[in-house]
């Protein structure tokens, strides 16, 4: 049944740029915003030299640089039709909405090992394990990862595999697909149109309204890694409500830093070099791609062409998904030409 709340909202993006005068933005049943992503091309990959990046990045060794060959090569791909994209990442409200209506065991709790959260008690100095994140342990999950959240944070310890379930019945649900963005779509929504490093802008530092990084109010927790974090305080040291950042240019929040993005491709360590249309990944693998950077990341490793993986099953404090509605409904239109099958049948 499609959601009676469901509408569709016009409204006047308030700042010039490459696209259309006004932005379309869909409201699901649970109270999701969704945005409208027109189809285009797009350089994916880096297409700057390490060189460089190391100008921008000097506090880093050269081994972090050498890590990032799964970025190339650089290739066109073509997005070639529209889609909504989350306006922001789901929430723990929604999440709740989903459990709630659904009846959904998290994999954290249906598999009983918990979930990661972050150690109130934990002291660089004095802590054995000299990590601030603990787990598996049963006392965490999506509704406890160790610090306090909002409903209006962004959702964390949830699985892929979490991920893809929320989208299955959100699809049923209303009679439309929801999934989760391709690596290429995510990329390609990241850039909304510019070719840089963070999709608003090139330097770390101009991060600062757009981005819920690892900054200067994070440091009382890990000062041991004061040469990576952001020069300015941005207000948050955990999560952030989604939306508490300006919008890049497609409308989307938190593209950059607040939670990871679980994508829907399996990782492989390198890119086909031919141009692509909307490209899916490699048909099998072990490891799913989760995209974007965290409140917990440098912003080094929140520019979007970065890719970081974990296995489907991995549920984390850094990680939470944003999803993706199709424009087009198949879903819709596969169930009325079953629908008209069935009655052909019965006709027969
Ligand atoms: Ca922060
Ligand atoms: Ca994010």
């Amino acid at each position: 049944m499609v959601g009676v709340k469901s509408k569709i909202v016009f409204f006047i993006l308030a700042f010039s740029s490459p696209l259309p005068a006004y932005a379309e933005e869909f409201i699901n049943s649970l109270g999701m915003a969704f945005v409208l992503i027109p189809a285009g091309s797009f350089v994916m990959g880096r297409t700057e030299s390490i060189e460089s990046m190391r100008k921008v990045f000097p506090e880093f060794e050269a081994s972090r640089f050498h890590d990032l060959g799964d970025e190339l090569p650089a290739h066109e791909v073509n997005i070639s039709r529209p889609f909504f994209l989350g306006k922001h990442e789901v929430t723990v409200g929604d999440f709740k909405k989903f459990i709630t209506r659904s009846g959904y065991l998290p994999e954290s709790i249906k598999d009983k090992t918990g979930g990661y959260g972050f150690d109130e008690k934990y002291n660089a100095s004095t802590t054995i394990k000299k990590d601030a994140f603990e787990g598996r342990d049963l006392k965490y999950s999506w509704k406890n990862p160790g610090f306090a959240q909002t409903d209006r944070d962004p959702v964390i310890n949830i699985t892929w595999n979490d991920a893809v379930n929320l989208a299955k019945w959100l699809s049923k649900k209303e009679g439309k697909r929801y999934r989760l963005p391709t690596e290429a779509e995510w990329e390609y929504a990241c850039l909304a149109k510019t070719q840089s490093r963070f999709g608003v802008g090139d330097d770390p530092q101009s991060l600062r309204l757009f981005a819920n990084l690892y900054d200067q109010s994070a440091l009382k927790y890990w000062d041991k890694w004061n040469n990576f974090a952001q020069k300015y305080s941005d207000g948050y040291p955990f999560t952030a409500p989604v939306g508490s950042f300006k919008p890049n240019a497609f409308g989307l929040h938190d593209m950059n830093g607040n939670v990871w993005e679980w994508v829907s491709d399996f990782y492989s360590d390198k890119y086909p070099p031919d141009a692509r249309t909307n490209p899916r990944g490699p048909p099998s693998g072990d490891l799913r791609v989760r995209r974007g950077g965290s409140w917990h990341t440098w912003a080094f490793y929140s520019r979007c062409q970065f890719r970081n993986w974990n296995t489907a099953d991995t549920r984390y404090t850094l990680v939470g998904v944003r999803l993706l509605l199709e424009k087009h409904s198949p879903a819709t239109q596969s169930k009325r030409n079953h629908q008209h099958q069935g009655r052909s049948n019965q006709n027969q």
